[in-house]
């Protein structure tokens, strides 16, 4: 699909999928790293309903970092955000399976994202988005995500007790293990229990604003080190996903007299323009 045509479905229902965006060897090197973390943690006495891990791109640098700077979505991203993605914050996710008896007729938990807002009825551009990746094929076993597609422009209500039921207008979505479907933040989604014999494996890269706080630390060595690489590359993009908008008081101030749209491309035009990508290193 082109970039126009997804973004105008995007804009439309709410969501894009990007199929097959990473292959079974790189995804099982993601459900490993869940497990190796999972089996080094301190303080856990018995099985959690799930093992949820935040500031991943500190804690595994080389195996997250591709994820959160994966050219295509980032690309997207800048298409729907314009030139101001930052992490908010990356979480690998894991929830053993449930009985079938308990998860009959119930849905994870109906919500919209981190940032988001009661919706107008009129399409607002996110200033958050979620790129989720499973780890698994979504089946009726590992549990299907539940959408109500437009959820992010229609102003949607929903009960605190249907929250965790089942929806006649919901759509179930069985992303295959690689895909990613980017969200917008106002979209009403939920997971599905897990009656699988495994682990339902995901892992959720948040993107906001740079103009907001972020979620995730980058203070840690790791992530310390992308930084001065990014620098020295005078990469604009990667900086800004670590936290860092050089230009954030111009471009922040720009006094949009000229559509957003047509000044985010002349700025994310400069910044491929100024990158040196001669130290790949
Ligand atoms: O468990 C899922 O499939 C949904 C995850 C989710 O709701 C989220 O990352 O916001």
């Amino acid at each position: 699909m082109d970039i126009e045509s997804r973004l105008a479905a995007y804009r439309r229902d709410g969501y894009t999928i990007f199929e097959a965006v990473y292959d079974a060897d790189t995804v099982a090197a993601w459900r490993d790293e869940c497990d190796r973390l999972e089996a080094s943690h301190v303080g856990a006495l018995q099985q959690p309903l799930r093992w949820w891990f935040g500031n991943m791109l500190e804690r595994s640098p080389g195996l997250m970092w591709p994820a959160v700077s994966n050219p295509q979505i980032v690309a997207f991203a800048e298409r729907v955000m314009g030139p101001f993605v930052q992490l908010d914050n990356l979480t690998l996710a894991a929830f053993p399976p449930i009985p079938r008896e308990a998860a009959a007729g119930r849905v994870t938990a109906w919500h919209r994202d981190r940032w988001a807002g009661f919706p107008t009825g009129e399409y607002r551009n996110p200033v958050s988005i979620n790129a989720i990746c499973y780890l698994q094929d979504l089946t009726d076993e590992t549990g299907p995500l539940r959408v109500r597609v437009g959820s992010h422009i229609e102003p949607i209500e929903m009960a605190p007790d249907e929250m965790m039921q089942p929806h006649p207008d919901e759509a179930l979505i069985y992303l295959r293990a690689g895909d990613v479907i980017v969200t917008h933040n106002g979209l009403v989604h939920s997971g599905s229990p897990n009656i699988s014999a495994d682990k339902r494996y995901f892992f959720s890269i948040y993107y906001n604003s740079s103009w907001m706080k972020h979620t995730d630390t980058f203070d840690g060595p790791n992530c310390q080190q992308l930084i001065r690489w990014a620098r020295q590359r005078n990469d604009h993009r990667s900086l800004r996903l670590l936290g860092t908008d050089d230009h954030l008081q111009t471009r922040g101030n720009s006094g949009f007299l000229q559509p957003d749209e047509a000044r985010w491309r002349q700025w994310s035009d400069e910044d491929a323009a100024a990158l040196d990508d001669s130290n790949p290193t």
